[in-house]
């Protein structure tokens, strides 16, 4: 059992009814509210969650909120219907754009906040992630895929070229050669593919994609709090950082969490054969 902490002692599941981005905490699950994780879906299925603008800006704002929120340990992100994940940037409001609107208006810089996320996200993928639709399930921690999901970078078919992460997190995800192949063709590869390459950390039936990333999430949330972000920056770093470096901020975050209440209870519970209960301190 984990120890709840007072703000997330709302009972009902929070709403926004009004945008673009849904967020439900705690997130229904199919047996009940799923303690500790979010659930955010976009809500653009009319044109398969394309994502424009105002609806980055809310994705960021709303993930953002549940970063500082302690009644959330981990994020599910879905698209809404089954045929999308999201198809792409807004290509319709991507064409009106040049240099100086996309510099002046730095609506890029919503990325950059939600690469700045702490904790825990995790893509609920159905039919296409394609452009920044991909770029957004790459941008986070892991990726739970239907068998018929399908992955893609085909701006080079606008063109264009990846511009949110796509030629730098595909190619670390799958490897040049065939991030090289995806990128210049514009083509698409399907979930078990994806899979198969590292791209995603687990494929399941279509109607099991949303339960199977919750039940993901909530595996996740069950873990002691601080030791979840520590790890998570630590790996992350594995792509910024040369070995030696990497293996030095490694060993800091380890160090570090010998400071916490949870590192004694782990270790506790371990010895008195019993469950652990955190405090995420
Ligand atoms: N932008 C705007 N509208 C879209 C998009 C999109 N990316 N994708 C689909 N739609 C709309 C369609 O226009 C259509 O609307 P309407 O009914 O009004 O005509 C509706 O969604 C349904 O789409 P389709 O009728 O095309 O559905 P199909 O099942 O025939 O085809 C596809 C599905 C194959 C996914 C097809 O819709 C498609 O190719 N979509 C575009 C995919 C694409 O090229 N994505 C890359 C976009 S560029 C990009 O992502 C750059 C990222 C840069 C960083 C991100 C910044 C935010």
């Amino acid at each position: 059992m984990t120890d709840r902490p007072s703000t997330a002692t709302r009972a009902a599941t929070a709403t926004d009814d009004a945008g673009l981005v849904d967020v439900q905490l705690p997130a229904p699950g199919a047996d009940g509210p799923v303690e500790f994780v979010a659930l955010v879906t976009l809500r653009r299925p009319d044109v398969l969650n394309a994502l424009n603008f105002a609806l980055l800006a809310e994705l960021a704002g709303a993930l953002e909120g549940l970063d500082q929120d302690p009644a959330c340990r981990a994020v599910v992100i879905t698209g809404s219907g089954e045929r999308a994940f999201a198809a792409g940037a807004d290509i319709k409001e991507l064409a009106l754009q040049t240099p100086v609107t996309l510099t002046s208006d730095a609506e890029f810089h919503h990325w950059d906040r939600i690469r700045r996320i702490r904790k825990p996200l995790i893509a609920a993928v159905r039919g296409v992630a394609l452009g920044g639709g991909c770029e957004l399930a790459m941008a986070c921690d892991m990726i739970v895929a239907a068998d018929d999901a399908r992955f893609g970078q085909p701006e080079i078919k606008l063109g264009v070229m990846p511009g949110a992460g796509g030629t730098q997190r595909l190619t670390r995800a799958i490897g040049k050669a065939r991030a090289m192949h995806l990128v210049l063709t514009g083509r698409t590869i399907g979930a078990r593919d994806a899979e198969a390459h590292g791209l995603v950390t687990r494929v399941v039936p279509p109607d099991a994609t949303l339960e199977s990333a919750l039940d993901l999430a909530a595996e996740v949330a069950g873990q002691a709090p601080l030791a979840v972000l520590a790890a998570k920056e630590a790996v992350l770093q594995a792509d910024e950082l040369a070995l030696q470096a990497g293996l030095e901020f490694e060993r800091r975050n380890f160090y570090l969490l010998f400071a916490s209440e949870d590192q004694r209870e782990g270790m506790d519970a371990f010895a008195a054969k019993r469950q652990p209960t955190w405090k995420g301190r």
